[in-house]
């Protein structure tokens, strides 16, 4: 399928190494990805679901021990540790690939080696870069199809010359959780992966790629990889405005990516079109503006909590041509369900480990928290018109937020592009179950990108310094929003969701200059009579509860900032701890 030099080497070096029975280069045709489904159907990888109700769906069922991302299993294989930073966990290169092909070393005996050829970002634009995953899981290959273009096209574009593409190997070994380790060696350009078989750790062009190889690349290259979904609101006289948002795992990227405006908004003739779900490429513009593509080519969205209410949109994504992956099996119909689906659980099913569960009786959850489904871009009834533009779109305003239950407001404005840079390092969030390890413990989560920066974060943050000198008065606004402050009984104030529109509507009246605020230590907040609340049963009063600044918590934050940037040494830009100074002193 190519004659690329590299390509070709590098295949028969893994090929050698990892002895498959049969090696298949995946063209990407739907005759080979039709004869691979029937495969895994054939061999249980995968249950085909009800024709008629999800046509060209199918369920899979990871191992038990193997549900979300192993964070304290993931590497950065830099020469030295100081490149991948203190918020990373390192190995030596040479040291890593010794342990890593000795768990791998004739893995794929018996097997099928896929050779998957993908590009990150539309096929031949500026923006994209193109990875080559080899895997022994037809689960893979069919989540690669819709995360990702991929094919024979991808190698036709690419062409002979390059040597600019990402190496992934990813064999599922024994899925033994002692031996699971995602490598990552940003200086080859490469990535290994043995031992586990779900999402985030296996499917290479995500945040192996698309953000810790990429995040490094970019710094290299003068562009950004971010952990951020991409919308667009189309006002009533249709212009359009591009928004991006870093918000941690499991913090609300694809619900706000896919929002659709109360009925005020739209009646009023507002739209929201969805760009991207998790992953941005931004680099600037011939016209100096920061400009973002979406690398991806589908949704690998969390299905708890995803219904008609919530986020129709992700629903309607769902219904033809998706993978589930950990969800409930119902038997009745041969289709599936997820807590917070509806209030209708099924009685006759499966639970995500595949034991009898009847939803009505069952005092255990049915679908694991961290569940998901894939879904093509192509379903979504809110694509942007923009999805598949080579040159992206053009950012307005940069958004970061996480899940706190108090401390930060719903949403306040930074002074300015480097305060911002201050603001997206102090995030902070509680903890979800994307990833393995404990669920609600607060955390440093700086630009959302804590598990995902593949080198030093002090040099990161550098990065972001510097691309806002380049940007000048052209940059992106930086906003902070928070949508979980919670009530004394814990229960969210803020509606959420679909609501989120009248923040977004706010932080596109102040990217435009028209809507005053009140400066704070922390930034502009919103004078509450400034957000739009026609239409809902949220008081001015409730709102203003939201928008509090309180010094006192502010203040308590300061000793966790302070030994989170210690960690950092030397490698904490100066601006940074300018910045840090400047809010203690507005603090007062
Ligand atoms: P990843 O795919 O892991 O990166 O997650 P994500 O950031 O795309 O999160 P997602 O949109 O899937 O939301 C995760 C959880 O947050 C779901 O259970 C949602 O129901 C919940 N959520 C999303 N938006 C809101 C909101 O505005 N308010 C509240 N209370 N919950 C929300
Ligand atoms: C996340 O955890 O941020 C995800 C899911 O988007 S995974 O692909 O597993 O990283
Ligand atoms: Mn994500």
């Amino acid at each position: 399928m190519t004659k690329n030099p590299t390509i070709l080497a590098w295949v028969k070096e893994m090929t050698e190494l990892m002895t498959p029975d049969n090696i298949v280069w995946i063209d990407g045709s739907k005759q080979q990805l039709d004869a691979l489904r029937a495969e895994a159907c054939q061999s249980g990888e995968i249950i085909k679901l009800n024709e008629e109700k999800l046509p060209g769906c199918y369920l899979h069922r990871t191992a038990e021990n193997d549900v979300a991302r192993v964070e304290d299993r993931t590497f950065i294989c830099t020469p030295t540790k100081e490149m991948a930073g203190p918020t990373n966990n390192w190995k030596d290169p040479a040291e890593a690939y010794e342990m890593l092909y000795s768990i791998a070393r004739g893995r794929y005996a018996g097997r099928t080696m896929y050779v998957i050829p993908y590009s990150m970002g539309p096929i031949g634009s500026p923006l994209a870069k193109v990875g080559i995953e080899l895997t022994d899981s037809i689960y893979v290959v069919l989540n690669m199809e819709i995360m990702t273009r991929m094919g024979k096209a991808v190698l036709d574009t690419f062409g002979d010359e390059s040597n600019d593409w990402v190496r992934g190997l990813h064999a599922k070994c024994d899925i033994d959780g002692e031996k699971r380790y995602i490598c990552h060696f940003p200086q080859d350009n490469t990535i290994i992966s043995v031992n586990s078989g779900y999402g985030g750790n296996v499917l290479l062009g995500k945040k192996c790629f698309a953000l810790r190889i990429a995040s490094y690349q970019g710094w290299k290259e003068e562009w950004m990889a971010e952990h951020m979904l991409i919308l667009g609101i189309e006002k009533p006289d249709g212009d359009v405005k591009y928004v991006c948002a870093a918000f941690p795992s499991a913090c609300g990227k694809t619900n706000l990516a896919m929002l659709i405006p109360p009925e005020g908004y739209q009646n009023a003739g507002y739209k929201v079109w969805c760009v991207g779900d998790d992953i941005s490429w931004l680099r600037q513009g011939e016209d100096g503006r920061l400009w973002a593509i979406n690398p991806e080519n589908g949704f690998f969205g969390v299905a708890p909590g995803t219904n008609v209410k919530s986020n129709p949109n992700a629903l309607a994504s769902t219904m033809s041509d998706t993978i589930f992956t950990n969800v409930v099996h119902n038997l009745d119909d041969n289709t599936v369900w997820w807590e917070g689906l509806d209030k209708n659980p099924p009685t006759n099913a499966l639970d995500w480990k595949g034991n009898p569960w009847n939803g009505k009786e069952s005092d255990q959850k049915g679908a694991h928290p961290n569940s998901r489904f894939t879904a093509p871009a192509r379903n979504c009834p809110c694509l942007s018109s923009k999805f598949d533009a080579t040159e992206g779109v053009p950012i307005s305003a940069i958004v970061f937020g996480g899940r706190r239950a108090k401390t930060a407001p719903l949403v306040y404005q930074s002074f300015d592009w480097n305060n911002g840079v201050f603001v997206g390092s102090i995030m902070a969030s509680e903890t979800t179950a994307a990833a393995a390890g404990a669920v609600g413990v607060v955390r440093r989560d700086p630009m959302a990108m804590l598990p995902f920066c593949g080198y030093n974060m002090g040099d990161y943050w550098q990065h972001w310094f510097n691309m806002g000198e380049k940007l000048g008065d052209k940059a992106p606004k930086i906003f902070n929003v928070n949508w979980f402050r919670t009530d004394d009984e814990g229960h969210f104030v803020w509606p959420g969701f679909g609501d989120n529109m009248r923040v977004l509507d706010w932080i596109i009246r102040r990217c435009e200059g028209a809507v005053e605020a009140n400066e704070t230590a922390i930034g502009y907040v919103p004078n509450p009579a400034d957000i739009n609340l026609d239409g809902i049963d949220f008081t001015e009063a409730q709102l203003a509860d939201i928008l509090d600044v309180s010094k006192d918590l502010w203040e308590a934050e300061i000793d966790g900032i302070n030994q989170f940037y210690g960690r950092f040494g030397d490698k904490l830009p100066a601006a940074l701890k300018a910045q840090f100074d400047a809010f203690k002193a507005k603090l007062g």
